[in-house]
């Protein structure tokens, strides 16, 4: 395969130190598209990595899962497949996904999608975790993302979906982690 471009997602996280920041410099194949979300979260970094963390339990912030089964692996351990099961309305049924990192020094977890009912193809993100600059005591989450675009669709209909649902998740996270934390 010829080399592939790197995904400007990496602008989006700016303002993270360089370690962290490589986590989000995706490699991007032709017919694959990228993107990331930002999210500041009024609570503690350990508040919001105890969640992040969990790879066995991602519908407790993720609202469009009911469920997770893991089917390989121990949780935590490169390699473990989880199987989602999708809330129904979506046009998905389950997700099998696989970790790809975990990191709990530097706060970093990355799955990939190697399976399922629904058109995310190649779906591969990481989530990293970083107490906000100016030493107030909040955190400050960075999702990346790369993904096939589907057939039919434009690569800005990817975006726009996979975007739509990685804000909801970090909405939903950042409420969670201010609730664990009082
Ligand atoms: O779970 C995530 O972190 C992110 C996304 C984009 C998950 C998407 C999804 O689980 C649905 C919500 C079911 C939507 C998958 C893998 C496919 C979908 O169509």
């Amino acid at each position: 395969p010829s080399p592939a471009p790197v995904c400007p997602a990496a602008a989006a996280g700016a303002s993270l130190p360089v370690d962290l920041l490589r986590h989000h410099t995706h490699a991007v194949a032709p017919e694959q598209c990228c993107s990331a979300a930002v999210q500041a979260i009024d609570a503690p970094l350990e508040a919001v990595w105890s969640v992040v963390r969990r790879f066995d339990r991602p519908h407790e912030y993720k609202k469009f899962l009911k469920s997770c089964h893991v089917i390989l692996g121990d949780g935590s351990a490169v390699g473990t497949l989880r199987e989602v099961a999708v809330v129904s309305g979506l046009p998905a049924g389950t997700s099998t996904e696989r970790l790809e990192i975990l990191d709990d020094e530097s706060h970093v977890i990355g799955f990939s999608v190697v399976g399922g009912d629904h058109r995310l193809r190649n779906y591969r993100s990481v989530t990293t975790v970083a107490a906000a600059a100016g030493g107030g005591g909040g955190t400050v989450v960075v999702e990346s993302y790369v993904v096939d675009v589907p057939p039919g669709n434009t690569e800005e209909e990817t975006r726009a979906f996979v975007d739509t649902i990685v804000k909801c998740n970090l909405q939903s996270l950042a409420e969670i982690s201010r609730k664990n934390n009082t």
